[in-house]
């Protein structure tokens, strides 16, 4: 809708695979959500503009390549894979797909742009994760190694810390391989975590919102805080609360996939840009929240419960973000403004929240582990 709206000619294309993840493990997201095609319908009633769909599943590589060919897309904008670190976590199954659906899927990507359209630009979405949390500076993409006198330019090492966050580390190698071997063109974003529930396209028509998540597979950090706070639930920063992450607006992350867009790699080239405008503890997300919450009239509790996954609780984290702001990326940033319009919002769907999806028993290794 964003790139619609700017006069881009869309295609998207689906398997509805997260619609059937959230029957598998039994959360919806908090707002309902209408149909792909009443979707569709929807926008092109309001602005005139049609958005073509195509269902499919991007680890049918026949699927893939009649798409490539039949739209001659000039960019391609790849989110389609299961995005969630506590899903890749429940057991052997889940890590096996997540990883087979995300590096598969990505894979057919590539080979369809060498076959059918060389020329075409990826822009992959890429995780603020895959870098995990190293004791030095997390650089944007590239660190160049100095060793025994001599230098070289590497993707910088990751360390993820889930098998989710593994699966879009090895995407990305697999992508530089693609561009240095075959010349394909491919910029990554590092997306951190996202928090919000809208854009002004999803805004514009009930019709047209989009999925916010608040259980404890899809919600993430901010989202699920604020939901706990309206529930009457307590927040849960995990562990002691020092886990820091690059945090950005879901508004701000379209007009990142746009500046991509607007700017393609040369041919042979991965650009990496690390998308997140600020960086936060849980701890501090946690108490952001706790003060909007309680000028709204709310009495929230925070509780350090034990943290279900294995990381660093206290960790250096200075990562640099400075790529899309030089390509104009003006961000939104974080403030008791947004989060009491988040909670007013949650508000209005307040009887939709199921209780017992807020913490599920996910764990990230056997319990003698910790
Ligand atoms: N956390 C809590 N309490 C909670 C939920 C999360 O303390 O109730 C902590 C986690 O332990 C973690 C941090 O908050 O340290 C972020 O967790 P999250 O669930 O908000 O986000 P994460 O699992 O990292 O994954 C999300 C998206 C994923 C995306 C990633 C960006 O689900 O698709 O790749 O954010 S990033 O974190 O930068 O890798």
């Amino acid at each position: 809708m964003y790139l619609s709206a700017r006069g881009y000619e869309v295609c998207v294309v689906d398997n509805f695979a997260k619609r059937e993840w959230e029957r598998e493990i039994g959360v919806r997201p908090l707002i309902p959500i209408a149909s792909l095609e009443q979707r569709s319908a929807a926008w092109r009633e309001l602005t005139g503009r049609a958005i073509a769909i195509e269902t499919g599943d991007l680890t049918d590589y026949g699927f893939v390549d009649q798409v490539v060919r039949r739209f001659q897309p000039e960019a391609i904008v790849h989110y389609g894979e299961q995005p969630s670190a506590p899903y890749s976590m429940i057991d052997v199954a889940h890590a096996t797909y997540t990883q087979s659906n995300n590096v598969v899927g990505t894979l057919n990507v590539l080979f369809a742009m060498r076959d059918v359209a060389p020329d075409a630009h990826l822009v992959k979405l890429g995780t603020m994760g895959e870098y995990g949390t190293p004791n030095i500076d997390i650089e944007e993409g590239y660190l160049t190694v100095q060793h025994n006198g001599r230098s070289h330019e590497f993707l910088y090492p990751k360390t993820a810390g889930s098998l989710y966050h593994l699966s879009k580390v090895h995407d990305s190698h697999n992508i530089h391989f693609a561009c240095r071997i075959w010349g394909l063109r491919a910029t990554e974003l590092n997306q951190g975590v996202v928090y919000g529930l809208e854009t002004d396209e999803t805004a514009r028509d009930p019709r047209l919102v989009t999925s916010f998540h608040y259980d404890e597979v899809f919600g993430t950090a901010l989202n699920r805080f604020c939901v706990q706070a309206v529930a009457g639930e307590p927040i849960t920063p995990y562990g002691r609360g020092g886990q820091t992450r690059g945090y950005i607006n879901i508004r701000d992350t379209m007009a990142c996939i746009e500046l991509a867009v607007r700017n393609p790699a040369d041919r042979g080239e991965l650009r990496v840009y690390n998308q997140f405008t600020e960086q936060f503890t849980v701890n501090e997300l946690a108490e952001a929240v706790t003060s909007a919450a309680r000028e709204l009239g709310y009495e929230p509790r925070v509780i350090h419960a034990a943290n279900p996954r294995v990381e660093a609780e206290d960790h250096y984290y200075n990562a640099k973000h400075t790529k899309l702001v030089e390509l104009g990326l003006v961000p939104n940033l974080l403030g008791p403004e947004l989060i009491r319009s988040m909670l007013t919002t949650i508000a209005r769907h307040a009887d939709r929240i199921d209780r017992s999806k807020l913490m599920m028993g996910i764990r990230w290794a056997p319990s003698e582990r910790h």
